[in-house]
């Protein structure tokens, strides 16, 4: 483990590499203990780097065994050697090669960054910093090379031999059980993008003929046996290539391109050049063992790392400040991919949700940072919601700016530049300057201020003037570091609706401020603190349907009547809006409550609210998976963050649950007989529509259940005879949240059915982690002994750990403090073997001091005990010292 005391790396002392590495070719012996790695490099002085500077050249934890310069054997212990650095004081000034053997134990690589074991195979994760774990290497992603990859292994242990690129080479060695494969990649690539994997691996494989006529060959690695689960994870591939090819005009450039699925991995997937290694749990995928949401993320992860091809290698990124580069961009490249795919609607409001859920806590909180951060102590914490979900807002903000023609014609522009090279922000943000003939000085603010913008809009109706005048004021509050903000450019989608659902055309006089675009388009523009607009010939008082289809990533404050509310949630032509109006409505209710809870009283009843929701049942035919997203109220973490300050966990889920109960018993024969109605039958397929219709049904009855007993019965019902996991686990999670013999039941047979898929059992554990009931702390530290847990597997750790901390509201936030010691506990133990899973775990206290003062003495106390202790990794201590600064 690193513990050196670091620098913070900071984005204005960016400087050029000294040196470049044209050529890398790696002859790699794999073997369990003792893999043996010489790299064969060919260097030479960067033409923009400081001339004669010693050459330094990144490790973590290496082990030199040899060294040859040119050639020449040199005296290891003359040239600066240590684990974590190899310097070579004054080498040539003309091109030059370094031959570096260094050997490495994978099976002793419990981080699982650079070249680990995960099952019975070799794999690798070199991205951010893992490649200087496997050699000696100038580890930066603007040092971009061309690599020959040699991997040899034992037949057995090794059948398959995968890399970068396409194979030039295989064969047995002959007189031995060895055998070798020669893998070469054309584009040159900086080293994060390097992976092998070796192993002895099932495949499915499959052809794609581009555009232009080539013919790619596919193929999807999983353990044996697995195969026929790998055919969605195939079918989304595919798709995504036709996609990527007609909405982007990219084709893709190898002759394979390979994925491998493994069980141990710290994130979810990468995307090396050709061979993308992938979290098994976004490729394996039956109706018996995955859920319609598992089925909707594989095809997102699939796009999302083979869109990288182009948005990360193809063009990659100068240095790690420009992360949001490729990640910002991809995400919102994966983002319409699946609105594509499926209804736009309603993976809008979804992915609004997660942004909500993810990164306004964030922004909010002592982690806020910049989409492109100034610093940085650790670039592992830095893959952060609002570097991939903020940064994929940011793109969307921009083609609401510029038009979808001109947002195209930059993505041309920004491809044809910069292919091949390792960019900036700076870079993208000018192509599309120079195609929309925009200044889009101001728009850059948004990569450099961090915190969520907040825009309050009043509203006046002159009735004689039939005139509607709406006061816009933009602010931000301060985040760490950043005391006074620059006003943002903030384009809110705007549309006046009649209470009976009927549009205005949006009308204004030559005083009145908006532009003529701003009238076409219907997105008013904020670039300044204020500012006021009219609109005329309204002959009544209009609903302002503000922020269509989330132009921004803002909050907003807009006291819109309760009839206005509703009427949105029954007519606004935006489906978003009508969707956001239900649930601003509800959250108002569920603060009220919140507050008559915590002054000793009951929560507020609404039988409007019941009304409107009345209407969304019997309109759901048309759209079941929209009216599921409106039945799903927001959650206790939504609350929390509405709330803002002096957060009681407990009195949110008293709210909540007394709306839930409200709704299950003012609608009981509604949701009752719409669970009748939306039976399952027949076969399985995991098209939104379907997956709309499962969803509607099983949110039915889980509002039905919380006011009606018999509900558990068929929750209970519903989990032992449905043939697939969607239903299984909604009827699981529904009895989860009912104490008694039906829920341990059906526990146990849920274990005995799945206990040989870990996929499955995951599931299993975060259901029981999220009880939010006294004693789930209990049932945790019991099933951490159980013999499918193991803290060292990050799907393991998470789906127990993590589910407990960031989904159990009232039991994290336990008023004891167990919740807290509980986390920064565990958060200790794995620190030793997996400090990037560790660190990510800690992540749960994001909002600490946004709790009630005595919660909130409890969770400092919890962190300050972490802080103390004195071997921490860099990952978890950077999170702790900014979560406490
Ligand atoms: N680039 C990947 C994310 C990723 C980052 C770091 C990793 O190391 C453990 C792994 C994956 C993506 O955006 O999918
Ligand atoms: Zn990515």
């Amino acid at each position: 483990m690193r513990t050196d005391v670091a620098q913070p790396i900071r984005l204005a002392d960016y400087r050029p590499p000294d040196y470049l590495i044209d050529r890398v070719d790696l002859d790699i012996r794999l073997d369990r203990q003792a893999t043996r790695v010489i790299a064969r490099l060919k260097l030479r002085p960067n033409p923009q780097g400081k001339t004669g500077a010693d050459l330094v050249l990144d490790g973590d934890g290496l082990r030199l065994k040899r060294l040859l310069l040119d050639g020449a054997p040199l005296d290891i212990h003359a040239n600066f050697v240590t684990p974590d650095r190899l310097t070579i004081a004054s080498p040539p000034h003309e091109p030059f090669s370094l031959e570096i053997e260094t050997e490495l134990n994978p099976a002793a690589n419990t981080q699982l960054m650079g070249l680990y074991r995960s099952g019975s195979a070799y794999c690798t994760q070199c991205e951010a910093e893992g490649f200087r774990r496997i050699t000696y290497f100038l580890d930066r992603p603007d040092v971009l090379s061309v690599y020959s990859v040699r991997l040899e292994a034992e037949q057995t242990d090794a059948p398959i031999l995968l890399s970068n690129g396409n194979r030039t080479a295989t064969a047995a060695i002959e007189g031995t059980s060895r055998h070798f494969a020669v893998w070469h990649d054309p584009f040159p690539k900086p080293c994060y993008l390097f992976a092998l994997v070796g192993g002895d691996l099932g495949a499915i494989h499959d052809t794609f003929t581009t555009a232009s006529g080539r013919e790619v060959q596919l193929g999807i690695y999983v353990e044996h046996g697995k195969e026929p689960s790998a055919a969605y994870a195939m079918d989304a591939l595919k798709r995504a290539m036709r996609w990527d090819e007609e909405v982007f005009g990219r084709e893709y450039d190898l002759d394979v391109f390979n994925i491998v699925a493994v069980s141990d991995f710290n994130m979810g997937a990468m995307e090396n050049k050709g061979l993308n290694v992938f979290n098994d749990k976004y490729i394996l995928a039956s109706p018996e063992t995955a859920t319609d949401t598992d089925y909707a993320q594989i095809e997102a992860v699939i796009a999302h790392e083979y869109f990288h091809n182009w948005t990360g290698n193809r063009i990659t990124c100068r240095d790690w400040f420009q992360l949001c580069l490729k990640e910002g961009l991809t995400v919102f490249r994966d983002h319409e991919f699946s609105a594509d795919m499926r209804s736009r609607a309603v993976r809008r409001i979804a992915d609004v949700r997660t942004l909500r859920a993810q990164q306004f806590p964030e922004d909010a909180g002592p982690l806020a940072h910049n989409v492109r951060p100034d610093s940085y102590y650790e670039i592992n914490n830095f893959y952060t919601a609002t570097v991939y979900e903020k940064g994929a807002e940011l793109i969307r903000m921009l083609k609401v700016l510029i038009g979808a023609k001109a947002f195209r014609a930059g993505m041309d522009l920004y491809f044809a530049r910069y292919d091949g090279t390792a960019a900036t922000v700076e870079q993208f943000i000018a192509c599309f300057a120079e195609v929309s003939g925009r200044d889009l000085t101001q728009f850059s603010r948004w990569y450099s201020q961090s915190g969520t913008p907040l825009v309050e809009v009043e509203a006046h109706y002159d009735a004689a003037a039939q005139a509607l005048t709406l006061d816009f004021r933009q602010s931000c509050k301060k985040t760490p570091g950043q005391d006074e903000k620059l006003p943002f450019v903030i384009p809110i989608e705007l549309g006046l609706l009649s209470h009976d659902g009927k549009i205005f055309d949006l009308v204004t006089g030559p005083q009145d401020g908006a532009s003529a675009h701003e009238l076409a388009t219907g997105v008013i523009e904020l670039t300044e603190p204020r500012r006021r607009l009219t609109f005329h010939a309204l002959p009544e008082r209009p609903v302002v349907s503000l922020l269509r289809g989330f132009s921004a990533p803002i909050s907003l404050c807009y006291a819109a009547s309760e009839d206005d509310l509703i009427a949105q949630t029954a007519h606004d032509s935006d489906s978003f809006n009508r969707w956001q109006a239900s649930q601003t409505y509800a959250t108002r209710l569920l603060l009220r409550s919140v507050e008559r809870i915590r002054a000793g009283g009951a929560a507020e009843s609404d039988p409007r609210f019941i009304d409107a929701l009345r209407h969304v049942l019997k309109a759901s035919p048309a759209d079941p998976a929209f009216a599921a997203q409106v039945l799903a109220l927001p959650g206790e973490a939504d609350i929390a963050r509405e709330i803002g300050a002096n957060v009681d966990p407990d009195a949110i889920f008293a709210a909540r649950k007394a709306l839930r109960e409200a709704i299950g018993s003012g609608l009981a024969d509604e949701l009752r007989a719409l669970y009748a109605s939306l039976a399952e039958d027949g076969a399985y397929s995991p098209d939104a529509a379907a997956a709309g219709r499962r969803a509607l049904r099983n949110a039915a009855l889980d509002l039905y259940t919380a006011a009606n007993p018999d509900g558990r019965t068929l929750a209970e019902a519903q989990f032992t005879h449905a043939p697939f996991m969607t239903d299984k686990i909604a009827g699981l999670g529904i009895l989860a949240l009912h104490a008694g013999a039906e829920r341990e039941r059906a526990f146990e047979a849920y274990y005995e059915f799945y206990k040989n898929e870990p996929l499955a059992i995951d599931k299993w554990f975060a259901l029981q982690a999220a009880i939010p009931e006294a004693g789930a702390l209990e049932r945790i530290r019991a099933l951490m002994t159980h013999p499918a847990f193991s803290l060292s597997n990050p799907n393991r750790a998470r789906a127990l750990i993590g589910a407990f901390a960031a989904g159990n509201q009232t039991q994290f936030n336990a008023p004891d403090g167990s919740g807290y010691d509980f986390v920064a506990a565990i958060v200790l133990q794995l620190d030793e073997k997996n400090p990037q899973v560790a660190a990510r775990l800690l992540g749960a206290f994001k909002s600490w001091r946004a709790l009630e003062p005595h919660r909130r003495g409890l969770a400092e106390a919890a962190l300050r005990r972490v802080i103390a202790q004195n071997r921490l990794s860099p990952d978890v201590k950077d999170i702790v010292e900014r979560s406490l600064n």
